[in-house]
């Protein structure tokens, strides 16, 4: 006996009415146009079939009107659901910038996950309600996805890269969290609760306190452990880069080119080091931290470093043909543009 049975899931986010809505239209339009085929089929076999052995049907052509109705409009209801369809799709893709961050870890089979708070949760995750919570997420091994039905979110989780979803919880409650990609045998127990709580119970959870601190200053303590804090000196002397303002800032690379050093930058300096190397600084010096550091501890220094500043958002904006700051210049080492001083703006090439 099915208890508990529910023809439609509970909705429970910001995105989920959206997403209900468009869905409903388009089961309705589709079910009205099957049916309407199947009835116009059924009449026209009945209308028009053979009356006597040897009557000869009649053949009309070019029905204009009908065939440029049956053109035209489908056409403008596809691309009016494929421009609500995208910009829904935008909408859940993109965390609203004051989102509070979350990381996830996927492994065979459990979802491990790490409050910049410095909490930690196994196939359970505490969020507040009324405030966009955006998840960081990868995987230690296959693909897995991480789906939470009543909020109308589903993202793939990878290894070897960073994706991100985020969601907003409407409602107080306990929501379902599924792996819904296939990986491995007990894929179906891979399974988990998302706890959306008052922002009052929120606090209280949070000041239950985590014992290890924050995630920031457990990412310290691998600094250290690992010896990053060895060539990483924050004085700007060190064989290697001053890490302080380098979250979310551009780097300028050996090869001329500028990226972002987001996340996955700094992920991948722990793997691949001498890929994209800061002008300045020579490949060949730092080790490969592969097999060494797990993604929890990746996460954690990335943390860290987000920690010795800026605050994503906070890079200065491109104005009146200058260019922000280069990460890759404050050393004073004479790369394109260089200037000694971290944080001034440097001349546009
Ligand atoms: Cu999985």
């Amino acid at each position: 006996m099915i208890t508990n049975f529910r023809l439609w899931p509970e909705s429970a986010s910001s995105v989920a009415g959206g997403v209900d809505l468009l869905f409903l239209i388009l089961l309705v339009v589709c079910t009205a146009v099957s049916v309407g085929i199947a009835a116009f089929l059924i009449y026209s076999a009945i209308r028009y079939h053979r009356k006597s052995p040897n009557e000869l049907g009649t053949q009309t052509r070019y029905n204009i009107p009908a065939e440029v109705t049956w053109t035209v409009v489908p056409f403008i209801f596809f691309m009016a659901v494929f421009v609500w369809g995208a910009k829904l799709y935008f909408e859940i893709q993109r965390p609203p910038d004051n989102a509070m961050s979350i990381y996830v870890v996927g492994k065979q089979w459990m979802w491990k996950v790490q409050h910049l708070e410095g909490q930690r949760e196994i196939n359970e995750i505490h969020i507040p309600v009324g405030r966009p919570v955006k998840l960081i997420m990868t995987s230690e091994d296959v693909i897995h996805d991480f789906f939470v039905p009543a909020f109308r979110t589903k993202q793939d989780v990878l290894p070897d890269r960073y994706t991100t979803t985020w969601f907003e919880a409407t409602t107080p409650g306990k929501y379902h969290l599924f792996c819904s990609q296939y990986c491995g045998t007990k894929h179906s127990g891979m399974i988990g609760w998302i706890y959306a709580l008052t922002p009052v119970d929120y606090q209280r959870w949070l000041t239950q306190g985590a014992p290890e601190g924050s995630l920031a200053s457990t990412g310290e303590k691998y600094f250290h452990q690992f010896g990053c804090a060895n060539c990483h000196h924050f004085n700007n002397q060190g064989r290697c880069p001053d890490l302080r303002n380098l979250y979310m800032r551009p780097v300028l690379l050996t090869t001329g080119k500028t990226i972002i050093a987001d996340d996955s930058y700094i992920r991948e300096k722990l793997h691949d080091p001498d890929a994209q190397v800061p002008w300045g600084f020579s490949a060949n010096v730092m080790p490969n931290f592969t097999g060494v550091v797990t993604e929890e501890q990746i996460l954690a220094l990335i943390s860290y470093i987000k920690a010795l500043g800026p605050q994503p958002g906070t890079q200065e904006p491109s104005s009146s043909g200058a260019a922000p700051a280069e990460y890759g210049t404050q050393k004073g080492i004479g790369g394109p543009g260089a200037t000694s001083n971290a944080g001034s703006q440097v001349e546009k090439r």
